[in-house]
């Protein structure tokens, strides 16, 4: 498996140079973050970006994310030119050396925290999700970094509302047409697409949320039997939901050779639907992230893999959940059980 790191672009505060320093890094996982959700990626801005990253002597082998516009998985006004612009997004992007990308098919709502800086025992912060707190926030004005913030107040409510019409096989049927137009595509480019899981995997505001379960998982690549139509399987996404068995779907998906793209994250599971993000490190949180890193070893891995939220620690400042100390320590922890099971 290739070990990769999250990195968003110039802007961020955590510097390429560096991340070329943590031990076994190979690329990084980056996006073009200027160009409005549903236009076309353009080659210059990607050769850039490929650029950057191959002068610092990463690859840039998997994309995170290309985010898919709201008329898409609503079926509405200009959806169909929508897709058009994906697919070229999609052949620029293997044109430019891309492998995997990575996106989601969450209305409205990307990933949903209460806190983003939630004060630990040991002083550290971390994005924690109590379900009360949640529950009392008003969804048409809220706004998480990453999430696309050109929606107006009257347009959010007016989205909500369309979804919830919609329902869960409304989105169903958007996302089965969705493959049914991209897929082909990805499979003439050589591209594996793997969709993220929601986060977290259940219905929040009352609006649907369907990449949640193994259930649903089944019948997401159900939709397009193709090896290009894929997963992203994210630990920390999945893991917090306790009727989800994390090492069990690694190697039921992993022999079937549907996963490409593999999010290691460890979360604390509390009652009632809430959760704590952790350090990496198995007995912090509530998944076993050596019995994880082994069923990726039993099943023969070659896809992608990243650590993926971190704490803020050493007084680090930056995107939540994306600093570089604890995300680092937490590659150098997975180095080293990856290695363990190598040599055995
Ligand atoms: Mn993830």
């Amino acid at each position: 498996m290739k070990m990769t790191f999250r990195w968003y672009g110039n802007h961020d505060l955590v510097k390429i140079e560096y991340i070329r320093q943590i031990p076994n890094m190979t690329g990084v996982v980056s996006a073009i973050y200027d160009v409005a959700v549903g236009e076309v990626w353009p080659m210059d801005k990607i050769e850039a970006l490929v650029k950057t990253c191959h002068d610092n002597g990463l690859e840039l082998e998997v994309i995170e994310s290309v985010p898919v516009h709201e008329d898409i998985k609503l079926m509405r006004n200009d959806y169909k030119r929508y897709i058009e612009n994906y697919k070229q997004s999609i052949r620029n992007l293997a044109k430019c050396g891309v492998k995997c990308i990575c996106y989601n098919f969450m209305p409205v709502f990307d990933w949903t925290r209460s806190c983003l800086d939630h004060k630990l025992e040991d002083g550290s912060t971390a994005l924690v999700y109590y379900s009360e707190d949640v529950n009392k926030l008003d969804p048409t004005k809220l706004t998480l970094p990453g999430w696309d913030s050109s929606y107006s107040v009257s347009e959010v409510t007016a989205l909500i509302k369309d979804y919830q019409e919609r329902g869960e096989e409304g989105l169903w049927e958007a996302l089965g047409y969705f493959l049914g137009e991209i897929i082909p595509v990805a499979i003439e480019s050589d591209v594996n697409m793997a969709i993220h899981p929601d986060d977290p995997p259940w219905p929040i505001f009352g609006i649907p949320r369907i990449i949640t379960c193994e259930a649903n998982l089944d019948r997401f690549l159900s939709l397009y039997d193709d090896t290009h139509n894929g997963l992203t399987l994210c630990t920390g996404s999945l893991g917090c939901s306790t009727k989800n068995d994390i090492p069990a779907l690694i190697r039921k998906y992993g022999k079937q050779n549907k996963i490409h793209f593999a999010h290691i994250r460890n979360v604390k599971i509390l009652d009632n639907g809430s959760f704590e993000e952790s350090a990496h490190l198995s007995k912090c949180g509530s998944l076993d992230v050596h019995e994880i890193l082994k069923a990726y070893h039993e099943v023969g891995f070659k896809g992608y893999i990243r650590p993926d939220h971190g704490r803020m620690i050493w007084g680090e400042t930056g995107n939540p959940g994306y600093g570089l100390f604890d995300r680092a320590l937490g590659a150098t922890y997975m180095n080293g059980i990856i290695e363990s099971l190598e040599k055995k």
